[in-house]
């Protein structure tokens, strides 16, 4: 079969250098958040093994204080600021195409802006409210307007890409949209209607009453809005990676994708059924009926199926790669993978991870056993193999390429990124398997264990292994950023990819017939407000209008 490139024009493309520094900047906001973030991870996790060096962090007023930057550092900034380079990259590559300059310069100065508002909030310990902003506990206004403008930095992001592909639409009318471009560009789309929920709740409710304009808040309706956008939010860290899961990394291990249409369905299924899954993050929660908890529940384990069909095909990729590169026999290609390069390394251990936080993300998902594991240390287990791992560990692993593309320096320490990879990786499994078993005798997550007035010894090795975990992982970011630093500062001048990595697949895209109806975004986009209307609608509807109960509280 003819192998055929996701892009028309495989002779390279050049973006302007000054949009090549910014996109660089956006990234290292990220890894500036990550910097910050590890520490109070680091603390976190030896918390779990009753010791406190929470007392060490100058300035540091509480626990809550810590936990709200670690959350807000790693889970939202880093991610953010990586896709928010990452992607317009990838669909400027992929369509042959420059980006709108002053788009680029804006998003990134909204980002810092919005970075700089929610420093202020947390380091001075008014915004101690976690990650996840519930009310009634209030914060400071800067905390809501400074995140409200780095969802406003993923538009921009967004529109420059939009801008980008009418364009090339435009010059190339009928013709079926680059894969990688188009895989690129749905992320964000989803991510777009993902973010608007929570924009209401901010500019609508938080900002307004954290302002004193609004006296009294709606707890309840503020969370469901929080988590309407809660869930989708995950797929916006997780479909970046897997942009270079399926596009990327085939190429890199010496392999192709095994289908070009295989692939734009399982994003448009992450488009039309990551949003309307919310409330598994309220099973627990009064207020909503639990016909509707049903619905979502059926629903989240629809979205599960893209995952499953993603682990199919990268697998094929990655063993298509193997074989040809003289692996023989049923699993022989395995070891013939390119286990020296970290690139790959650190994305193959990604995929590893994920397949344990896949699991335990079913486990959650099921009704009933969620009342097990919920607001147990099992969450954290679980998310820390899927954010913190699968995404992670893949931001590593391009970061590998992409720091050398982008400062045109070739990378520091082969060796040193590779044991990073792994050490975090070794980190991250201790970790959780100390988080997920405590979890199931019941440690509650969100707890300063040294200072809790009850304890459990059945608590004590799980606890242990997340303080051990926790620090190995910590190493291992430490190291990344050494890696990044020194290739950013002293990379070889000669050592930088041209070009980024971009996979062939085994099946063209067809130019006839349905396939090409996966294109029609628009279509897309309708379907998947028709499944939030039915999964939010009845809820919404029932409940309204908001009932203004609560003034704020601040216990920090
Ligand atoms: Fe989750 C809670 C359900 C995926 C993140 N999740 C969380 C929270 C976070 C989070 C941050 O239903 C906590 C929020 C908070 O603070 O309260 N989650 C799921 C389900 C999935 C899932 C069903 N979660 C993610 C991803 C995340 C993430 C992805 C971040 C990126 N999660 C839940 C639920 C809760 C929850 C409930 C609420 C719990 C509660 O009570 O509070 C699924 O999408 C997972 C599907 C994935 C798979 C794995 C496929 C495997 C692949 C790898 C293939 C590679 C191979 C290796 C085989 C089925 C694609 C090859 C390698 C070689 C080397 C050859
Ligand atoms: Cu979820």
């Amino acid at each position: 079969m003819k192998a055929t490139p996701t892009v028309l024009d495989p002779a390279g493309f050049e973006l302007p250098p000054d949009q090549k520094a910014a996109l660089r900047w956006t990234i290292y906001i990220g890894y500036f958040a990550l910097t910050a973030g590890i520490f109070h991870g680091l603390a976190q996790a030896l918390s779990y093994a009753n010791i406190d060096i929470l007392r060490f962090f100058p300035g540091l007023k509480g626990y809550y204080q810590g936990l709200t930057a670690h959350g807000v550092a790693n889970a939202l900034i880093f991610t953010f600021a990586f896709s928010n380079g990452f992607l317009p990259l990838m669909t400027a590559r992929a369509l042959g195409r420059p980006l709108v300059g002053w788009l680029v310069h804006a998003a990134l100065a909204t980002l810092v802006i919005g970075n700089v508002l929610v420093i202020y909030a947390v380091t001075t310990n008014q915004a101690s409210v976690l990650f996840t902003a519930y009310a009634p506990l209030q914060a400071h206004w800067t905390f809501y307007f400074g995140l409200v403008l780095v969802v406003v930095s993923t538009w921009l992001a967004l529109v420059n890409m939009l801008v980008v592909l009418r364009g090339w639409r435009r010059e190339h009318p009928g013709a079926r949209i680059p894969l990688l471009g188009y895989i690129s560009v749905i992320s964000y789309v989803m991510w777009l209607l993902a973010s608007l929920p929570i924009a209401v709740s901010f500019l609508g409710f938080l900002l307004p009453w954290s302002l004193g304009l609004m006296q009294k808040i709606d707890p309840l309706l503020t969370r469901t809005l929080f988590w309407f956008t809660g869930h989708a939010i995950v797929y916006a860290w997780l479909l970046p990676a897997y942009v270079s899961w399926y596009a990327l990394i085939p190429a890199q291990a010496g392999g192709r994708l095994i289908s070009d249409s295989y692939t734009r369905v399982v994003f448009i299924l992450f488009l039309i059924l990551s949003i309307p899954t919310g409330f598994h993050h309220q099973y627990t929660d009064p207020g909503i009926p639990e016909s509707m908890k049903a619905v979502h529940a059926v629903l989240t384990f629809g979205v599960v199926f893209p995952s499953f069909a993603t682990a199919f095909s990268v697998v094929a990729a990655l063993e298509i790669g193997g074989r040809a590169r003289g692996g023989r026999g049923l699993l022989g290609w395995v070891a013939k993978l390119p286990w020296g390069d970290p690139s790959v390394v650190a994305q193959m251990l990604a995929m590893l991870a994920f397949v344990f936080g896949g699991v335990s993300g079913l486990i959650n998902a099921s009704f009933t056993m969620n009342q097990v594991i919920h607001n147990t240390t099992w969450i954290p287990g679980h998310f820390h193999l899927t954010v913190g791992a699968a995404v992670t560990l893949t931001h590593m692993g391009v970061a590998f390429w992409l720091i050398p593309y982008l400062t045109g320096r070739g990378l520091w320490s082969r060796g040193q990124a590779l044991t990073s990879a792994w050490v975090y990786t070794i980190g991250v499994f201790i970790f959780s398997r100390g988080m997920i078993s405590a979890g199931l005798e019941g440690m509650p997550r969100r707890t300063f264990r040294v200072a809790a007035t009850y304890s459990n010894p059945a608590w004590d090795f799980g606890g242990m292994l997340t303080g051990i975990g926790g620090t190995l992982m910590f190493f291992g970011i430490a190291q990344f950023f050494v890696v990044i630093a020194m290739t950013a500062l002293a990379g070889s001048r000669a050592g930088s990819p041209r070009d980024i990595p971009i996979t062939e697949t085994l099946t063209a895209p067809a130019t006839t017939g349905w396939e090409r109806h996966l294109d029609r975004l628009g279509l897309w986009v309708l379907v998947t407000v028709v499944l939030c209307v039915i999964a939010y609608g009845p809820f919404l509807l029932t409940y309204l209008p908001p009932k203004l109960v609560s003034p704020g509280y601040r216990l920090f």
